[in-house]
């Protein structure tokens, strides 16, 4: 052991010693005291070098919320956003006013075109029975749809027809019928009287499609075919076409 070695150990036990004995002094107390007890021989040694800075501390609390900004600027407008759904339909507007009147329109068909018609009478006396009756005295036939030859009105357009017959009864009874296509459609029966002058009628309305053909005819046994005309005395017979059906032209 170094020979300064033990002065120096016995200073510190010594400052050791009366660290531990004495209380604990303030700033002004650390001033050099009075020797004491067993530190009487004390002498005090030059202050010590400054110690290093400590670690540092923690962190502090939060502070206090700060006082509310200014209201800043406003944004950029954002996209466009997706089309809506379709809104109820509105209210009914008012009426408008009339349009203007139209176009004049084009000329229609002729009415003549369809123009049938005739009005024949009996020129023979006693006409032979089951056959076709033919009316040879023309009082009409301006489309000559009814043939004298044969006796027969042909139909030339569809619609509805009227015939009519008035007839001079004289001598014998009268059975007649108006026959279409060959099946009697009306029958007219008128007995004689002797001394006397009878009339016989019919009259109808058919409808008629184009070829079909109409006609007076006897029936029976062929006694009753009194059917009579002279100068003054006529038995006529008469049709017309009354309305035309233009849906079956
Ligand atoms: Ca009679």
């Amino acid at each position: 052991m170094a020979p300064w070695t033990s002065p120096l150990l016995c200073l510190l036990l010594l400052a050791v010693l009366c660290h531990c004995s004495e209380p604990t002094h303030s700033k002004e107390d650390l001033q050099p005291l009075p020797p004491k007890g067993a530190c009487i021989n004390w002498i005090g040694g030059a202050p010590g070098h400054p110690g290093y800075n400590g670690s540092p501390g923690r962190d502090g609390r939060d502070g206090i919320n700060g006082e509310k900004g200014e209201k800043g600027d406003a944004g950029l407008l954002g996209p466009k956003g997706d089309t809506g759904e379709m809104g109820v339909p509105g209210v009914e507007g008012p009426r408008g006013f009339p349009g203007l009147p139209g176009k004049k329109g084009e000329p229609g068909e002729a009415a003549d075109r369809y123009r049938s018609a005739f009005s024949v009478g009996l020129a023979t006396r006693a006409p032979v029975p089951n056959v076709p009756i033919r009316f040879t005295k023309i009082f009409y036939n301006g489309q000559n749809h009814y043939d004298v030859t044969t006796g027969k009105f042909r139909c030339n357009f569809p619609g509805l027809y009227y015939f009519s017959y008035h007839i001079t009864v004289y001598m014998k009874d009268v059975k007649v019928s108006l026959f279409r296509k060959d099946k009697a459609a009306i029958f007219t029966y008128d007995q004689f009287q002797d001394k006397n002058v009878d009339q016989a009628s019919g009259s109808v309305l058919l409808y008629l499609e184009s070829g079909e053909e109409v006609w007076l005819q006897v029936y029976g046994d062929g006694e009753q075919n009194g059917l009579y005309a002279d100068n003054v005395n006529d038995s006529i017979f008469s049709g017309f076409l009354l309305y035309h059906d233009a849906d079956q032209s």
